[in-house]
């Protein structure tokens, strides 16, 4: 596939989106001080433009995978965010029937296949995915997300050697956003630069600046058009930031509050705002207009995701086993 141009409507879609995605996730974080949503929350504030420039990579067919930072991923690839936000709050009518919950985001149709909240554990999902679309002869490219705390995982070695070996089309991106947990990338490892990691398999390997989109979009494309290609796989690190803590109850000593104002001086959508701004891509109205739109929506997902029901007790017992005679089902 060509490049694509990056044009006045590239920017307007890419503003509309990532400015949806962070009040969708402000909106959860106020739900789960509320207690309508319980468990665990990892948000995705800050890292953005790592989603919008991917997307704009992909074509359609096109699949993703990724961890437990994963509500407004399912949302780029098409799935209905009223549908995820009645996930969080466990409703019936979530896009996992309510059986997730915020770190199992799915759906097959839109070809985003979680949501896994196993550090590492997509990782060879996400290249057994490429394999399926290798070894059945369809087009598609696997984009296989994780966090730069799961690079210390064995799966990825694991993944790396036979995914070269196969040459799969799959893209291994790694968000490195400074921290797994509360250690940052510099305690975990003597070596910084994940993305020399993918050296010791002579799979294409390099950085990239996750904090614009285009920058992304950029760094991301060779990759995902070489696996098209047949060319095999390729291993991304993309530096980015979180703004929030890693899940909601994460009191960040491990960092200073200059840190992360340093980072919100870069912010990725207030540069893309810029970018349209600089080039009257949009009046002032029109922004406010963007902004508007943005702030029903997510309302909208709240309302839907409170009215709907919880799932009945019975559905605990469905989708266990694919096999409906599976032994262990009927023993009394
Ligand atoms: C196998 C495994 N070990 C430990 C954990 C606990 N844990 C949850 S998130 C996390 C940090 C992962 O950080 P990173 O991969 O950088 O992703 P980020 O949260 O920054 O997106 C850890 C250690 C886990 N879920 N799974
Ligand atoms: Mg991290």
């Amino acid at each position: 596939m060509p490049k694509k141009p990056i044009t006045k409507e590239t920017y307007l879609k890419w503003y509309e989106d990532m400015l949806f995605w962070r009040k969708f996730e402000d909106k959860a974080a106020a739900l789960y001080i509320q207690q309508k949503i319980r468990g665990f929350l990892h948000l995705y504030n800050g890292q953005e433009a790592v989603l919008a420039g991917c997307l704009y990579a992909m074509e359609p067919g096109d699949r993703m995978i990724t961890g437990y930072r994963n509500h407004v991923q399912p949302i780029g690839m098409g799935v209905d965010p009223r549908t995820v936000m009645a996930e969080l709050l466990g409703k019936k009518t979530g896009c996992s029937k309510g059986n997730g919950g915020s770190m199992h985001m799915f759906s097959k149709e839109h070809n985003f296949f979680g949501g896994h909240g196993i550090v590492g554990g997509q990782i060879p999902l996400g290249a057994g995915i490429a394999f399926a679309d290798k070894y059945l002869g369809r087009p598609h490219v696997t984009l296989t997300f994780m966090g730069d705390g799961a690079v210390r995982q064995g799966s990825l070695h694991e993944t790396l050697n036979m995914a070269m070996m196969w040459s799969l089309p799959v893209v291994f991106i790694v968000e490195n956003n400074g921290y797994a947990m509360g250690t940052s990338v510099e305690r975990s490892a003597n070596h910084t630069e994940i993305w020399k990691l993918g050296l010791g398999y002579e799979m294409p390997c390099w950085q990239v600046n996750g904090m614009n989109p285009v920058d992304v979009y950029e760094g991301v494309w060779e990759a995902v058009d070489n696996a098209r290609a047949g060319k095999g796989p390729s291993f991304i690190e993309i530096k980015t930031y979180r703004y929030k803590g890693h899940s909601m109850s994460d009191a960040q000593h491990y960092r200073t509050k200059e840190e992360v104002a340093e980072y919100m001086k870069i912010d990725p959508i207030t540069q893309v705002l810029n970018v349209i701004k600089e080039n009257n891509w949009a009046t002032d109205s029109e922004i406010h207009a963007i902004d508007e739109r943005v702030k029903d929506l997510v309302n909208e997902c709240v309302e839907f995701a409170e009215k709907s029901p919880y799932p009945e007790p019975e559905q605990l017992y469905e989708d266990v086993y694919v096999q409906k005679d599976y032994p262990f089902i009927n023993i009394q």
